[in-house]
């Protein structure tokens, strides 16, 4: 691995369920580590910590909480993780996360479809890291609905992802860059790779940001 020069780059894939975030995050981070860029893995939720222990037993309908709460545990999973975030970040470690706070507040205010929910939502996010980039993988609910099955997860329904993708339409400030993600696997990972090595030429030198 190169010694890197300047900071690493922090990219979040956002999506509905099954739009192939979490396939592309994966071998995204294989192909900047074969040209020797230092990059790693971070997902949301991150289930190892004791908060995310906690988030896995709700989606697995396993414990009940408030939808206040559930948001909360969602959001304090990220603050657990901002600390190191920062610090591979400033080491130079490039990040690729599968999914971020603009999950937490897409699926949060979808169960109520209210917008007047949003800044709710969105205050226990303020502060934490900003990405440099946000890929949105954009799959029509037809498309979603031919690929694997869903669990037996809480919000794995059609109607309610396509209530998540309202969501995330209104949070887009203008800077998302919404990739048309119904194609091959390995023509998915090619557009994304040349967007993610353009992000992370341009992040060396820039201050990491905060959310919002
Ligand atoms: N949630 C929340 O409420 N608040 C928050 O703050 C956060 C999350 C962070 C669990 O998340 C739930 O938590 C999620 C949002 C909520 N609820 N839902 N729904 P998760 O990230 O752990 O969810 P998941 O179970 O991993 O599903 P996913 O991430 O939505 O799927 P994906 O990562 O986008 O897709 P994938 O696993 O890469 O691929 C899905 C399938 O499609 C698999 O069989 C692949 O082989 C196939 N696939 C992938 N790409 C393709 C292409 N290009 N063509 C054909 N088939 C493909
Ligand atoms: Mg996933």
């Amino acid at each position: 691995m190169t010694t890197p020069v300047g900071r690493g780059a922090f990219i979040v894939l956002e999506g509905c369920d099954r739009a192939g975030k979490s396939t592309q995050c994966r071998l995204l981070v294989e192909k900047l580590k074969d040209s020797n860029i230092p990059a790693e893995l971070v997902v949301f939720p991150d289930r190892s910590t004791p908060i995310g222990q906690v988030i896995s037993e709700y989606l697995k309908k396993e414990v009940q909480l408030p939808d206040q709460a559930i948001h909360l545990l969602f959001t304090a999973n990220r603050w657990e993780r901002a600390e190191e975030i920062k610090s591979k970040l400033e080491k130079g470690c490039t990040l690729i996360v599968d999914r971020y706070s603009y999950s937490g507040v897409a699926y949060s205010s979808a169960k109520e479809k209210k917008t007047s929910s949003f800044q709710w939502y969105k205050n226990p996010e303020e502060g934490l890291p900003k990405p440099d980039a946000v890929f949105y993988l954009n799959l029509e609910p037809e498309i979603i609905a031919e690929r694997k099955g869903f669990g037996g997860e809480r919000y794995e329904s059609a109607q309610f992802q396509k209530d998540v993708a309202e969501c995330f339409k209104k949070l887009n400030d203008g800077s998302w860059k919404i990739v048309d993600a119904d194609k091959l696997i390995e023509d998915l990972t090619t557009e994304l790779y040349s967007y993610v090595t353009e992000i992370v030429r341009l992040s060396k030198d820039k201050p990491l940001g905060v959310m919002w």
